[in-house]
């Protein structure tokens, strides 16, 4: 063969790619079309007959050379390329995505503005126990010139035979304890049927990571005119947890804070595994605020401070963690809630911290 005869023929395979190239962008454009259809008619873009239909079709006329598992194996990539093209498509239109809107959403609650590029505090105690308990912590948040305060009120534990928390009174008590330091409240809801007697108690709603693909409770706080605050599943994706904020705002509330709050891995050395890397993700594929939950993702009191300060240095709109004034007796999270001097401690090695490296405060 000669060299000009190889030339031409590598001509030719160049122009049968540009053939190629040209008809799979023509399929992907039909393919797009149908997803339109299919869209409007609320059915799902993967039709596994659908697919095996195309491979027999493909099959029955495959005169070669090249042999049937070749040809199906480039069918298959060919047919994957244009579902993920609209899974793709799909993305773009979340409402919660940096795509739909790209500024960030600043969220203000008692005068605190989340979100705006200088890290919140969100402190306070487990659980309500006492009016004596949570006007003792909101003392020293207040003390400190922070605006938030959090406490649970009804608690969903892991044994049914656990202290399920105070409901309704004990977020009474943790209003009043924060209206006296002028504290706005932030504390979980569990159920739809709690939240219209719980609303006037509440500043931000919290739904926990046990709830987070509880999609009635997300549905409903979609519906309020205050802020939530959305826990990471312990076993959900990143992905998830995107798709769980976008409920709450589908049903008409953008003022969504994540709170990373560790996830459930192998590792026993700590509570839960602390996903850092979810903080800088989170705020790239989404407009909303992230916080860092550093007491239920650690649980160990000893790493509060490396965990605050990481979260903080990558990237956090804030920070939570649990104080109580006399954590030995608590009833719940005894093991790694701060006690008040532990507390005035850690904020203060927080604040050096952020003045040593400049970061925004
Ligand atoms: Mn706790």
């Amino acid at each position: 063969m000669s060299q000009l005869d190889l030339e031409q023929l590598r001509e030719k395979v160049d122009a049968v790619n540009l053939q190629i190239l040209s008809l799979i962008n023509e399929r992907a454009t039909v393919i797009q079309e149908i997803g339109k259809i299919k869209e409007k008619q609320g059915v799902n873009r993967y039709d596994p007959l659908r697919e095996r239909h195309m491979l027999n079709l493909l099959k029955d006329h495959n005169s070669g050379p090249l042999d049937q598992k070749t040809v199906d194996h480039i069918f298959k990539e060919i047919f994957k390329s244009a579902l993920d093209m609209q899974e793709e498509d799909q993305r773009k239109a979340l409402l919660v995505s940096r795509k739909k809107k790209s500024e960030d959403t600043i969220i203000t609650i008692n005068g605190e503005r989340i979100g705006e590029g200088t890290p919140s505090f969100i402190f306070g105690p487990c659980a309500v126990e006492s009016q004596e308990q949570v006007t003792k912590v909101a003392e020293a948040i207040g003390g400190k010139g922070l605006r938030l305060i959090r406490g649970g009120a009804y608690k969903p534990r892991t044994s049914p035979y656990d202290f399920q928390g105070l409901g309704l009174e004990g977020l009474k008590m943790l209003k009043a304890a924060a209206e006296q330091y002028n504290l706005a409240v932030v504390s979980e809801i569990v159920t739809p049927s709690h939240l219209e007697d719980a609303l006037p108690y509440l500043d931000v709603v919290q739904v926990g990571a046990r709830n987070m693909q509880n999609f009635e409770l997300l549905k409903a706080v979609g519906q309020i005119n205050k802020p939530v605050l959305l826990k990471r599943g312990m076993a959900a994706t990143i992905d998830e947890f995107i798709n769980a904020a976008e409920y709450i705002i589908a049903s008409g509330n953008d003022q969504i804070i994540l709170c990373e709050r560790g996830i459930r891995t192998y590792e026993k050395a700590t509570r839960n595994t602390l996903d850092i890397s979810a903080v800088p993700i989170l705020k790239q594929e989404t407009h909303l605020p992230v916080f860092v939950d550093v007491t239920h993702s650690t649980g160990r009191r000893d790493l509060l401070l490396p965990a605050a300060k990481a979260a903080i240095a990558i990237g956090a709109d804030g920070v939570m963690a649990e104080v109580h004034p006399d954590p030995a007796v608590a009833l719940s999270d005894a093991a790694q809630q701060m006690n008040l001097q532990q507390f005035d401690e850690y904020y203060d090695s927080l604040m050096k911290f952020m003045k040593q490296y400049e970061l925004k405060m």
